[in-house]
């Protein structure tokens, strides 16, 4: 599957990393779980914007460093509470290049969208939030969900289903992202967060916790952001239909509003 072939191709890729090679990092640390409920109160759609170039099989468009600063400068404009930034080289054309644009450009929360496979993934990271995909680390989260914390990230725990969403519900991680495309098919189904929220909220209720829940992929309208955000998510993920648009700001605008 397109699932097991991207992580190959990012083992393959860490074995390059140089150890002695890691960056600096911005010591402040950007709050997205604040980002989130100053939006809310406004009665505005907390909208994280993510700069894609592709995805698997499908191109959208060319995005350089300078372009990538662009781009998410518009989306910050309109009211995005945070920028996602493809950093996957091979499958969705992304970039650690624009990564470390973006945040040297925006004041907003970013979060590093990639298959992190690997600890060593964290020192080549400017970001505020990590993405750490349920589905793929398996019996590794929990460990990985620590290292992120340690390493002064915001742990982003995506999950697609009941059994990996428990896995997520046993770590530290505060933010679960509820992925409505099922990585080894690439469809979509909104159904997969109005079917997975009820659990984290009775979870909550029954530990006292509270997580903020962000449904990602596959909305394209207000209609399709209503339907989630009543649900119970506090957040959206929205890459292909903003890029897409060709009109960044109108587009992310018209979501957040
Ligand atoms: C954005 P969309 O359908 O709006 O382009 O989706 C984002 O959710 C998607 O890019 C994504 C993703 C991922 C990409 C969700 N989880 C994991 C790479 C890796």
């Amino acid at each position: 599957s397109v699932i097991n072939d991207i992580v190959n191709s990012t083992e393959k890729r860490i074995l390059q990393i140089d150890n002695g090679d890691t960056l600096k990092r911005d010591p402040e640390k950007r709050d997205i779980v604040n980002a989130i409920r100053t939006k809310r109160s406004l009665n505005k759609v907390a909208v994280i914007s993510e700069v894609k170039p592709a995805s698997p099989g499908k191109k959208l468009r060319d995005i350089s460093p300078e372009d990538a600063k662009e781009i998410a400068s518009e989306m910050e404009r309109a009211g995005a509470i945070a920028i996602s930034v493809l950093t996957e080289p091979e499958f969705f054309h992304g970039s650690l290049d624009n990564l470390k644009a973006v945040r040297s450009n925006v004041s907003i929360p970013v979060l590093r969208k990639d298959f992190i496979v690997d600890k060593i993934q964290f020192e080549e990271t400017q970001s505020d939030l990590i993405l750490l995909i349920a589905g793929i680390l398996g019996t590794k989260l929990e460990e990985m969900v620590q290292l992120a914390i340690s390493k002064g990230f915001e742990p982003l725990v995506e999950v697609h289903n009941k059994e990996e969403l428990e896995e997520a519900l046993k770590t530290k991680a505060r933010v679960i992202g509820i992925n409505n495309r099922d990585l080894s098919t690439l469809e979509i189904d909104l159904d997969t967060t109005l079917e997975l929220v009820p659990r984290i909220k009775e979870f909550d209720n029954e530990n006292g916790t509270e997580h903020i829940i962000i449904s990602e992929s596959g909305m394209h309208t207000t209609d399709d952001i209503r339907k989630v955000i009543e649900a119970g998510a506090d957040a959206v993920l929205v890459g292909t239909s903003i890029i897409k648009s060709g009109k960044i700001y109108t587009k992310t605008k018209e979501l957040v509003d």
